[in-house]
């Protein structure tokens, strides 16, 4: 769209100049001021040690073929001419092992830092941000504080959590492969922290597991990790450190690589969801990390409905919806209305075409990421939500004592005697429940389990559920409000006319 372009422009301008200036430092190469040893450099010394005319792969074989006298009349090689692992001490060697890594490029050195507009189509994040950028010799600068804040999860429900930024999810982390990153991250919690880079290829001392690969970060230390990304997909982020404390209280975020070469037609819509769960007593203020099961608060980037902000996409757009799971226990199938789409990557790479299949739900485990993609071409409001039904419940309203079918209208009376204002609540199921909430005292800090108005009824969900808008013309990417379906596409009461015409007796 043309006013995004002018801001990429912008910005890309920005960039062009202090790309520029780290390249025509006096005395520095490209590769200096990125301050990457390089593959190249390993696979040179690779080479020198193998002779012209031998593939390393024959050079492999002669080598394990153990059996037979002839192997024994054979020159031993020489110490010096087996192949040795490349790199050296202070390089840093690209993981080429596997060809299912998601890479558009065979080397990740010397590229300029990959600029909106121009390398990539910046993602969406609904209820979410992605974390600013800028560029200091060639290299692109990340900042993030990890403290305790204050969180909205949907009005009326609150709770003071961990994050990133003062952000539940994180901000989303955006990058190109190629890019030089360094990220700091400053510790303003009480207790010691590690940020882990979730399915990305790095050095092992950047993984960001405490005690494994690093020193733990001190309350009031800033650390620093700094790779060149290798590869595109969906990852995360999130603490490595005392993690079912750390995660829980909501030390999680996603990731996003865009390719430095276009592989496929990118998306029009790129969104980001990050799935994650939480258990805030009604009345209390703080998750509870230490429980086990029963997490009562799902969220789409740290929201739940009626707190998830709606998707919107313009019929005929091909968009992408990535989701991650950070939750503590939970998987989430995430399915979608309207529309099939088939899965095209995973955190541990991209799914070529011919081995694609079409889904309508995925299912996304703790700890994996999962990214879809489809064409908007069917118009109108498509929930999107977890397919567990506990899943799209809010706070009040699991594990109570089941009353389905009673009938409690003589306890409601004998009950109102000693408490005024008392209703069995469940009687014919929780879709009633937020409405009867408002004519009922609420424990403090609580919402109801399931609702929000919606335009033909009470919606009777929460927790993980969002609503996916699509729309025949759009003039700009902001919530177009609810759909007007046209005449006699909607479902409605049956007529007599109806009922007779085919015979239905009830
Ligand atoms: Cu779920």
């Amino acid at each position: 769209m043309s006013d995004k372009k002018s801001n990429h422009s912008e910005i890309s301008k920005k960039q062009n100049s202090s790309a520029s200036k780290a390249a025509n430092r006096p005395g520095m190469t490209r590769r200096q001021a990125l301050g990457v040893g390089g593959a190249t450099l390993a696979s040179a010394a690779l080479a020198s040690v193998l002779p012209a005319s031998t593939p390393a792969k024959a050079q492999g074989m002669r080598g394990s073929h153990a059996g037979g006298m002839g192997a024994m009349n054979e020159p031993k090689p020489k110490p010096k001419s087996r192949p040795r692992p490349a790199g050296k001490p202070g390089t840093y060697t690209y993981p080429r092992g596997n060809d299912f890594y998601a890479r558009s490029v065979d080397d990740w050195d010397g590229f300029e830092p990959g600029r909106p507009g121009e390398h990539y189509t910046p993602v969406v994040v609904p209820n979410g941000v992605t974390l600013p950028h800028k560029i200091v010799d060639g290299v692109k600068i990340f900042h993030m504080v990890v403290e305790e804040f204050l969180h909205t999860f949907a009005p009326g429900l609150q709770a003071m959590c961990w994050g990133f930024n003062k952000q539940l999810s994180g901000p989303v982390i955006e990058a190109v492969e190629g890019d030089r990153i360094r990220i700091y991250v400053t510790n303003k919690l009480n207790t010691k922290t590690s940020v882990h880079w979730h399915g990305l290829l790095l050095p092992s001392g950047m993984d960001g597991v405490g005690g494994i690969s690093q020193r733990k970060i001190q309350p009031g230390e800033t650390f620093m990790y700094e790779w060149t990304l290798n590869q595109y997909g969906t990852f995360m982020y999130h603490s490595h450190t005392d993690t079912m404390t750390q995660e829980g209280m909501g030390l999680t975020g996603m990731f996003i690589v865009h390719p430095r070469k276009e592989t496929e037609k990118r998306a029009d819509r790129d969104f980001v969801m990050l799935l994650g769960e939480y258990d805030i007593v009604p009345g209390t203020y703080r998750p509870d990390p230490s429980v086990f099961s029963g997490f009562n608060t799902l969220t789409f980037n740290g929201n739940c409905f009626p707190g998830t902000d709606p998707l919107i996409a313009k019929q005929g757009d091909k968009v992408r919806i990535r989701v991650g799971n950070l939750s503590a226990m939970s998987h989430h199938p995430i399915h979608l209305h309207g529309h099939a789409f088939q899965i095209v990557e995973t955190d541990g790479g991209a799914i070529p075409p011919e081995r694609r299949h079409p889904e309508t739900s995925v299912l996304c485990a703790v700890g994996q990421a999962r990214a879809v993609e489809f064409i908007a071409d069917n118009p109108g409001d498509w929930a999107m939500h977890c397919h567990m039904t506990h899943h799209t419940m809010n706070q009040m309203g699991h594990g109570l004592p089941n009353v389905l079918g009673i009938d409690h209208r003589k306890l409601d009376s004998q009950v109102a005697n000693l408490l005024p204002g008392y209703m069995t609540m469940g009687a014919n199921g929780m879709g009633g429940m937020a409405q009867h909430a408002q004519h009922m005292e609420m424990p403090e800090n609580s919402i109801p389990m399931v609702g929000a108005p919606g335009p033909h009824d009470y919606i009777a969900m929460g927790g993980l559920v969002t609503v996916f808008k699509v729309r025949e013309e759009l003039a700009s990417y902001d919530d177009p409000g609810w759909y007007n379906a046209p005449k006699g596409t909607t479902a409605t009461t049956a007529t007599r006319s109806d009922l007779r015409r085919d015979g239905i007796k009830i």
